[in-house]
């Protein structure tokens, strides 16, 4: 039997930041709202979630990156919707916005969640943000809980 490493509870004092994108509103919306009652579900007190909203998904990185150099929180969920139109920009905002959230991550070593949609329809987006497939937001505040207490698990051995 292996030993499993299990997420370590998570301290009420455990502060998220959460960046948003405008762009889209009607669905990034309803990702944050998902995102914050799923994270008041799990003790994390609403004073202790910073929440700042930026004009575009391609703004996201940035602002979550100066966010995590404050030295403040535990995660960050970055939260957009792009949605593919005539053009490719959906192509280069989705290809710049992942793997820049990705290098954020390792370089920063903390959670930064992916919970932008990255959809051929408007259809397939109201599906993602509380319709029929769930809602990307509240994916990403579980995933970032499990992150924190696996990585203080980590911490401790
Ligand atoms: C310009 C643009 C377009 C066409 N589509 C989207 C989208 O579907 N989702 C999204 O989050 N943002 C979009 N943007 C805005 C860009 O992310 C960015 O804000 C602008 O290009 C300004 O840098």
């Amino acid at each position: 039997m292996p030993n499993f490493l299990l997420p370590a509870p998570i301290p009420a004092e455990t502060r998220i930041a959460i960046v948003v994108a405008e762009w889209n509103k009607n669905i990034t919306q309803k990702l944050l709202d998902g995102a914050v009652a799923t994270l008041a579900e799990r003790g994390i007190d609403d004073a202790n979630i910073d929440v700042a909203w930026v004009p575009g998904s391609w703004e996201i990185p940035l602002v979550a990156m100066r966010m995590i150099e404050t030295g403040s929180y535990s995660a960050v969920l970055c939260l957009g919707a792009v949605i593919r139109g005539e053009t490719t920009h959906d192509e280069h905002i989705n290809r710049g916005v992942s793997m820049a959230m990705m290098d954020i991550a390792l370089e920063f070593d903390m959670p930064v969640l992916f919970g932008v949609l990255t959809c051929n329809t408007l259809e397939q987006a109201i599906h993602r943000a509380g319709g029929n497939v769930g809602n990307k937001g509240v994916e990403c505040a579980e995933a970032a809980l499990q992150m924190i207490g696996l990585l203080a698990t980590l911490d401790a051995s």
